[in-house]
């Protein structure tokens, strides 16, 4: 049988890539001394993330802003910022302006968003379609935190942009969010002293035909966490304030009784990279 060296290399970057990890991970151990104890402990945490399925938030909240800021440089237009475990692809396609699928109930204050989409080129972005998730007021995600049976896509929907390439969504206003502490993930960070909040976010992922895809995220600002997101993905440029409304003949117009919020926001795509011939 030859050895896996002695083969030729199915995947260079792989090859590459898989040793220098591995590498640097044995560099890691003999460094702090880890003991066996320690090594066993760490596999008995990842085989527990793995079983309850938090393979994708332990991964996405230590090391996905990297990840994001890496992958970006260089790439004009709005800045991006990371998925997160939370997106579920094939939500509600809406026609702006729209209502985000909600709960009778649904808790919270009412947020108006609207925004254009523009390329880096300057042309507004008709036909984009800009898919948003959220957490609720009281910072649940359907699908993960609230199940999919009480409120099928809450708070998420695909909206089009119309033809000067405007969107316009009423949905309520985001809490902050807390990764669950019963979890491998929040009793690492519970067992290392350290918080385990996200400030207030709405995701967007915005799509074009021409253009580069956006995933990004818009920040509230003032939020007691902005500046110690525990995923560390707060870049400045996303962090917006909201507008407050309590005129009553404002609240009248769209039959609201109590005050009401605003937020806008443009956003730049850059145009599609050429095809590699
Ligand atoms: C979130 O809501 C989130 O957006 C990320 C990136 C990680 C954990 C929870
Ligand atoms: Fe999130």
């Amino acid at each position: 049988m030859s050895s896996s060296k002695t083969m030729e290399a199915k995947n260079p970057r792989l090859n590459q890539l898989f040793d220098d990890l591995v590498g640097t991970l044995r560099a890691f151990i003999r460094k702090h001394h880890i003991t066996h104890e320690e090594f066993r402990r760490t596999v008995a945490h990842l085989n527990e993330a793995g079983a309850t399925g938090e393979i994708p938030l332990m991964m996405d909240v230590f090391l996905e802003a990297t990840v994001d800021r890496v992958d970006s440089e260089g790439r004009g237009g709005t800045e991006t910022c990371v998925e997160g475990p939370f997106y579920v692809p094939g939500a509600p396609a809406m026609k702006s302006p729209c209502v985000l699928p909600h709960r009778a109930n649904e808790p919270g204050e009412v947020l108006i968003f609207s925004g254009l989409v523009r390329s880096t080129d300057g042309a507004a972005l008709p036909g984009a379609v800009v898919d948003i998730w959220q957490a609720d007021a009281q910072g649940a995600y359907s699908h993960f935190n609230i199940p999919e049976a009480d409120a099928p896509y809450n708070l998420r929907a695909r909206v089009g942009t119309d033809q000067d390439g405007r969107f316009e969504v009423r949905t309520w206003v985001p809490a902050s969010y807390e990764i669950p502490k019963a979890g491998p993930t929040g009793k690492l960070l519970a067992a290392m002293g350290r918080h385990a909040w996200r400030p207030a976010h709405i995701h967007l992922r915005i799509t074009h035909e021409n253009s580069q895809t956006l995933t990004t995220q818009i920040f509230l600002a003032g939020d007691p966490w902005i500046d110690s997101d525990v995923v560390g993905a707060v870049k400045g440029s996303l962090v917006v304030g909201l507008e407050k409304h309590d005129n009553p003949a404002d609240l009248r117009k769209l039959g609201l009784v109590r005050p009401y919020y605003t937020l806008s926001y443009d956003f730049v795509l850059p145009r599609r990279m050429a095809k590699a011939a």
